[in-house]
């Protein structure tokens, strides 16, 4: 059966669905669709009722929600297991795929990266309040998810799940704005595993670059 990935290649959500393809070794397709340029393909509602990124394909079945995909991609394949069999490193993969999806997608990607990196690099004006408040907001993520890595169930860098693929792609474009890598230096715990987990050949592969051939800021 054909699997196919419907997603925007600079959608951080887009990334995690595709770093897990890759950790499983399961091939896909691609099949660009940008939720921030409308219309959408005419059948891309009915593939995901709220209109955005990513939705994957398995034959005839659609999935939406990134969380529900890779654990659908986790299951229904073979390869390596991405969800630990410890009762608390499950509850602990749960709880980054919410914090982030919750409370760190908005603050990280949308304030901090989209008006520092992503808006200058296609020649928009960036909001500096926003990044102001995004870098606030995101303190007591980053505080959460350090807790979580120096306990070390999950965001461990001897293992890969399903929260590490979650959270690699987040960080990966906030720590593009000096602010925060700045911010994400000072959380021991959860900046070791980055640079751990920096180096993975799925994040890497899934990089998609910045608009316009931009270089990424200096850090
Ligand atoms: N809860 C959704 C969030 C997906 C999401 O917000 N994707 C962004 C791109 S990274 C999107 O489609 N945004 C379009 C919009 O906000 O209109 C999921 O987990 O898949």
């Amino acid at each position: 059966m054909s699997v196919i990935l419907r997603g925007f290649r600079y959608s951080v959500y887009t990334r995690i669905a595709a770093m897990v393809l890759r950790e499983k070794g399961v091939g896909y397709d691609i099949e660009e669709v940008d939720p921030f340029t409308p219309p959408l393909p005419s059948d891309y509602q009915k593939r995901h009722p709220f209109g955005r990124v990513p939705v994957l394909s398995h034959g005839a079945t659609d999935i939406y929600e990134t969380a529900a995909i890779t654990r659908y991609v986790d299951a229904a394949f073979d390869g390596p297991a991405l969800t630990p069999k410890s009762a608390i490193a499950q509850a602990r993969l749960m709880q980054v795929i919410a914090i982030i999806d919750n409370y760190g997608y908005v603050p990280m990607i949308r304030q901090v990266f989209a008006h520092r990196v992503f808006r200058p690099a296609e020649g928009l004006a960036c909001d500096e309040d926003l990044i102001t408040e995004g870098i606030t907001a995101a303190e007591p993520v980053l505080g959460a998810l350090n807790k979580i890595a120096g306990q070390g169930d999950v965001l461990n860098p001897g293992s890969i799940t399903l929260a590490d693929c979650h959270l690699a792609p987040v960080l990966a474009y906030f720590a593009m704005a000096p602010e925060g890598y700045s911010a994400l230096e000072q959380h021991n715990a959860l900046y070791d595993w980055w640079t751990s987990i920096a180096t993975r050949q799925s994040l890497i592969d899934t990089d998609p670059g910045l608009p316009n051939g931009a270089s990424t800021p200096d850090i």
